[in-house]
């Protein structure tokens, strides 16, 4: 048997969304995982959510969120690294406060770690991947008090009788938000205006979701097996338009996981892009960069892209191959000069001390990096 609020039954589900704090304030960006979540949990009930980056009191904000009215179940977004530890903290305070309310973890910590997240006796069930689809189901068959549900939701970890069982895991979804994304559940939306690089009123984004390679140190790898799906045309060009015009954001940070995908499929983005004109940063691979034609570079100068974040991961060709990045060093630095060619900043990632050669590799990817 499920336990319930007893006032459960008298009214739809409702959810509440934490985003444990990660961020100085200022650093603050959208919750869009919550976001996303919100719009397909209002479809046949309700979602509030409480961000701790933006909100640093987020643990007492939800107990006192839980005593206002019935909740069916707690969502906690968690990602590997250093928040795990606020989510611990809320997760237990929840148990302690409410210790009927099931708690939820999703994300990437406990999508690469299920086992390890429901170990913990503060969580109840895990969300592996996206959870758009899985969580809905998952408040439904709670709301009901339905256990025999909960064996048919794919994508969710949850604790039987006889230990952890995992149900299948859920297709990769192409779906995006069908609706412009509920921003006005996070108070004003204009506090998340952030002053960058890149503007004065910089948002953040997710477009497109997924990347098609597979390097083998990547969570994102681990989360979609390779899938990658592209925004439809016009999602694109409603959104920009709402955060431009309805927010009056000035540049975005666009957190696709890999910006630039195939050439032909991404000229009608940027040209909507380019219309738009809002500076903006994204990931990118720097083979992706070096394949682009000249007249896509002109089309990415109007859309006016800034500053790229470019995996180089190391200066070893040896280390690119083992970890399946699929580039190579010249391309690091050839994609430095381009870059800069089309006036845009690159900005490079490294990866330093391998199991092997530790402090020689070390020494040659600072080589490299000067
Ligand atoms: C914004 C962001 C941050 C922000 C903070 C975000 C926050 N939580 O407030 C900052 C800048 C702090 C950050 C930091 C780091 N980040 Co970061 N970050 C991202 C980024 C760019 C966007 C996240 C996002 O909004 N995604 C869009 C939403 C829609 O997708 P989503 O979060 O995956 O949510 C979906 C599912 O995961 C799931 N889900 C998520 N939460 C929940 C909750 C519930 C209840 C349920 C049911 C489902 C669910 O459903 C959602 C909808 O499908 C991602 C890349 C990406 N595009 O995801 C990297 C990413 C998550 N970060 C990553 C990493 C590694 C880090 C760092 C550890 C890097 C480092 N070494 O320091 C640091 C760690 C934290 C720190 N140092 O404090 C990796 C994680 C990979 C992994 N192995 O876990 C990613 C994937 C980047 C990458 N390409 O590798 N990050």
């Amino acid at each position: 048997m499920i336990p319930r609020h007893p006032d459960a039954m008298n009214h739809a589900p409702h959810t509440l969304l934490i985003n444990p704090t990660i961020t100085s304030r200022s650093s603050a960006r959208f919750p869009l995982s919550l976001l996303h979540l919100s719009t397909t949990l209002d479809r046949e009930g309700s979602s509030s959510i409480i961000d701790g980056n933006m909100d640093r009191d987020f643990i007492d904000r939800t107990l006192h969120a839980l005593d206002q009215r019935a909740h069916t179940a707690v969502g906690i977004s968690v990602m590997g690294g250093p928040q795990i530890e606020p989510a611990i903290a809320v997760s237990r305070a929840i148990r302690a406060h409410r210790p009927d309310t099931p708690i939820v973890w999703g994300g990437y910590f406990p999508t690469l770690y299920t086992d390890t997240a429901l170990s913990a006796p503060y969580v109840d069930y895990a969300i592996r991947g996206q959870g758009e689809d899985s969580f809905p189901e998952l408040i439904t068959a709670l709301h009901a008090g339905d256990t025999a549900k909960l064996g048919t939701v794919n994508g969710l970890s949850w604790k039987g009788e006889g230990g952890v069982v995992h149900n299948p895991s859920r297709p990769f979804s192409r779906n995006g938000p069908s609706v412009v994304l509920p921003y006005e559940k996070l108070g004003d939306p204009r506090r998340y205006l952030a002053r960058t690089f890149l503007g004065r009123r910089t948002v953040a984004h997710q477009a497109s979701v997924g990347c098609r390679f597979r390097c083998t140190f990547c969570g994102v790898a681990a989360m979609f097996g390779g899938a990658t799906a592209l925004p439809p045309l016009a999602r694109l060009e409603r959104d920009l338009k709402y955060l431009k015009h309805g927010l009056g954001a000035d540049s975005i940070q666009y957190f696709d996981h890999n910006f630039f995908d195939r050439e032909q499929d991404m000229i009608p983005l940027l040209e909507i892009m380019a219309r738009f004109e809002m500076p903006w940063w994204c990931y990118a691979r720097a083979d992706a960069l070096l394949n682009l034609s000249e007249s896509t570079w002109k089309l990415v100068r109007k859309s006016r892209l800034r500053m790229a974040y470019i995996g180089a991961e190391s200066a070893s060709p040896a280390m690119l191959k083992e970890i399946r990045k699929g580039t190579r060093p010249d391309q690091t630095l050839e994609v430095a000069e381009l870059c800069r060619r089309h006036g845009v900043i690159p900005e490079l990632s490294f990866m330093v001390a391998p199991p092997e050669n530790t402090e020689e590799e070390t020494e040659h990817t600072f080589e490299f990096i000067r």
